[in-house]
């Protein structure tokens, strides 16, 4: 065994290894190496405001450019970061599963820019506008300029539409086409060895997706479930095996022990 790998460490490998289903849950903390902050780690706020109170559909109708500085702010701290040893992995992982799903709760663009693909935004997307008039989603590739937001003036679509962020927002409520693939994703492991499927929950507190139910449903389908998070969360418990860890740190130690650990098992398959 590794001297680098602990005992946890090694069940997380063999979980990793004897996996045929995976399906990644992940909020801010897979972000935080990149040194995109988390929400709990701003303590939930910005520029004094709680988030829940400035990322709401009433926020918005009441006050468009102050929650439009919210989003041009964190657009332009975006501009700044890389994708970090956590999003690389969980891009490699894509490749290495043929039953792979991402689901993210991150609003930023590190997924896809680490090459991420079968990849569920299921809070939508920081650099994604969607128009209020017409539904018209815009990807873009620059911070929406916070001088013109200073001035009073709102980013609109050609025919005037008043633009919004692609994203979720407290109160509003999840895409049901995400919400059927995951179901969809799920639901396959009913066809398949016990075993076969692995939730990991990596770098989310669980405040705001607790209800979304994810994790139930994996144990109901004969899962294998993980926490991936230096600090505990209401999932702590639940889980099979929580392992206090940065997420790049770990993922970037674990995962070429993985793909050796399997290449192994396919020479000894096919040895004569
Ligand atoms: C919905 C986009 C129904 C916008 C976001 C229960 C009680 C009261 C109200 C509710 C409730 N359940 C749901 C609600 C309503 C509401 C809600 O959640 N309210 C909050 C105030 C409780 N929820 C909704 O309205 C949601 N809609 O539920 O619809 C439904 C449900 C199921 C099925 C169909 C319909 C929609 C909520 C979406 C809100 N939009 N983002 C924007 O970003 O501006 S949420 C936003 O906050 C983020 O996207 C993210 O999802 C969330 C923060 O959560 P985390 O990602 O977990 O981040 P956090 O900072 O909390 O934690 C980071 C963790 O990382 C920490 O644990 C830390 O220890 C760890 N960490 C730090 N460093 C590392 C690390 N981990 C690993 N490695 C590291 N290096």
């Amino acid at each position: 065994m590794n001297p680098q790998i602990n005992s946890e460490e090694q069940q997380l490998i063999d979980l990793m290894d004897s996996a045929r289903r995976v399906f990644v849950f992940c909020g801010a903390g897979v972000s935080a190496e990149s040194g995109v902050p988390t929400f709990r780690g701003m303590g939930g706020l910005w520029e004094g405001h709680r988030v829940e109170d400035v990322a709401t559909p009433e926020a918005f109708q009441r006050d468009p450019v102050t929650v439009w500085r919210f989003y041009a702010a964190r657009q332009a701290g975006l501009m700044g970061v890389l994708p970090n040893p956590a999003h690389q992995v969980l891009a490699a992982m894509e490749r290495h599963y043929p039953a792979f799903l991402l689901v993210s709760q991150n609003v930023d663009n590190l997924h896809e820019r680490a090459g991420s693909h079968r990849l569920v935004k299921l809070h939508g997307s920081l650099m994604e506008t969607r128009c209020t008039a017409h539904g018209t989603v815009t990807t873009i590739d620059a911070p929406v300029p916070l001088p013109t937001l200073e001035r009073g003036e709102l980013p609109r679509c050609p025919e005037g539409g008043l633009l919004r962020p692609n994203v979720v927002w407290f109160g509003e409520w999840l895409d049901p086409d995400h919400l059927a693939r995951i179901e969809q994703f799920l639901q396959a492991a009913e066809r398949e060895p016990p075993g076969s499927l692995l939730l990991l929950s990596i770098g989310t507190s669980g405040q705001v997706s607790g209800g979304y139910g994810f994790l139930e449903l994996v144990t109901a389908l004969g899962g294998h479930t993980v926490e991936v998070n230096p600090e505990p969360t209401p999932f702590s418990k639940v889980v099979d095996l929580a392992l206090r860890s940065p997420a790049g740190e770990l993922l970037e130690r674990v995962w070429p022990q993985v793909v050796q650990q399997r290449l192994q098992c396919v020479v000894a398959q096919k040895e004569p």
